[in-house]
Parts: structure tokens; C-alpha cells; sequence
């Protein structure tokens, strides 16, 4: 199967790691094509970021339409989600999603320790959309700016771990979801260290992702993700109108 994986923000070497991480958890089979937009901001940490982001998962998957099988929106915000879903029939999923999906089978609460503090408020809002406000006992921010995880993070690993044990402690949740892309890597040294589930959202998605293929199941096209209808766009976004 065809995987497009976009990395919302601008910086390769996010893009490569991530990437990284998606075909270390890829089946045989599944060919990963990792993305990013021509245009926006190099990480995303807060709401304007996140705006802009959106319209490059938007730019992307105008790009790829019906091309793919499937497709992972790699940053923890999931920006663009529903507007992706709506340009493809192919199953598009956010990490964010995903991780909260793989969370909540196999523990009966979660901690999410994510980057920027500021940030918190983005997960939050996506655990009440998604429905999982009930499973999540707590997000944490670590203050790493996203780019700081630029080059997998390893830098970071024992302020990550020292905030997933506090969150762990202090929320009474028996796993942790790691919440920005750019901590893919440290996700099995952090579960070897933590003893608890620790969940990455990107291998979430890809996994998730080759399951919905493997069913045969694609986004529906009736109602909410019905395809865009017609119209022009101008400016910039002339070229992704419908
Ligand atoms: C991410 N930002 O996964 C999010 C993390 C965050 O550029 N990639 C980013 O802080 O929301």
C-alpha cells in the first residue's frame, strides 16, 4: 500500500525522522511517502502555527487525491484533519487521534506528555472533539521548543522521562502518549525505562492506517467528508480550489 505521511511543519530533518520512525513501523508491503508543504512554519506550537499548517495538509493531500491508500497527518495538533478527510477517499489519520484510539485499549487512563505548555490547551480541545476526555487523566508540558527534538530528541529524553514520571505519579494513568512527532524516537527506550505503555502516535497511525486498508474501509463520501464542492479559490490558494 501507498502511505503519504506529511509532516505539517517545514523542517526536513523533522521530516526524516519521522519518516524514519513511520517505516520502522510499517509492514512489509507498505511504501511510505514522507512530505512536507511548500510553505509555513518550521514547528508548530500554538494556535497561528497550527492555522498555517492546516492549509499545507491541505496543499498536500490536494497533491496527492486519490493516489494513495492511506495517509498520517504527523503532528500532534492534527492540523488539517477533517479537511484532509474530505479531499481523499483514502483513510486519513492524525497521530493525536490514533495514539488516544491505542491508549484507551490498553490502559483504563493516560498521561500525555507533550512539548511547549502552551500547547496543552491543543490536546486538550482534540480529546473533547474525539471523545476521549474520560480516558485522559492529565497533559503535560515539558517546555522542549519542537525543535529541539529536531535530531530525534535524545537530548531531551530525561526531561521527557522525568515529566512522564511525575505525570504518571501524579494522574494515577498507567500509560503515556507522546505527544509531538518528534519524540517518535524515543518511544521504545522510554517504555524500556518507564515500565508502562508508552505510545507513539506515528507508529499508532501507520498501523492503524495499514488496518483500515486491510479492510477494505475508506472515508465515506456521504455527508460530513463528502468530497469539496466546486468552486475557485484565488491568491496563493488558486491552484487547490475545486
Ligand atoms: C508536532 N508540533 O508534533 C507538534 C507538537 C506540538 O511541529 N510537530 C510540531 O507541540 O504540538
Amino acid at each position: 500500500m501507498k502511505l503519504l505521511l506529511i509532516n505539517p511543519n517545514t523542517t526536513a530533518a523533522m521530516t526524516a525522522n519521522i519518516a524514519e520512525a513511520a517505516r520502522a513501523a510499517a509492514s512489509p508491503g507498505t511504501e511510505v511517502l514522507a512530505v512536507q508543504p511548500s510553505f509555513g512554519p518550521a514547528s508548530i506550537e500554538g494556535f497561528f502555527d497550527e492555522a498555517i499548517a492546516a492549509a499545507g495538509v491541505a496543499e498536500q493531500m490536494r497533491l496527492a487525491g486519490d493516489r494513495i491508500d492511506a495517509a498520517v497527518i504527523a503532528c500532534f495538533g492534527d492540523p488539517g484533519l477533517d479537511a484532509a478527510r474530505e479531499a481523499t477517499r483514502a483513510p486519513v489519520l492524525g497521530i493525536a487521534e490514533a495514539a488516544f484510539h491505542i491508549a484507551s485499549m490498553i490502559s483504563t487512563g493516560f498521561s500525555v506528555v507533550t512539548t511547549m505548555t502552551r500547547t496543552c490547551v491543543i490536546a486538550e480541545h482534540l480529546l473533547h472533539k474525539y471523545g476521549f476526555e474520560r480516558r485522559c487523566r492529565g497533559v503535560h508540558g515539558t517546555d522542549i521548543p519542537v525543535l529541539a527534538l529536531e535530531d530525534g530528541g535524545l537530548g531531551s529524553m530525561a526531561q521527557i522521562e522525568d515529566c512522564a514520571r511525575q505525570a504518571l505519579a501524579r494522574d494515577r494513568s498507567g500509560a503515556i502518549v507522546l505527544g509531538c512527532a518528534g519524540m517518535a524516537g524515543l518511544c521504545a527506550a522510554l517504555q524500556q525505562k518507564l515500565g508502562v505503555p508508552v505510545i507513539d502516535g506515528v507508529a499508532a497511525a501507520v498501523q492503524l492506517a495499514q488496518a483500515l486498508h486491510g479492510l477494505g474501509l475508506k472515508t465515506s463520501a456521504v455527508g460530513d467528508y463528502a468530497p469539496p464542492l466546486p468552486k475557485a479559490y484565488t491568491g496563493w490558494a488558486a491552484p487547490l480550489g475545486w
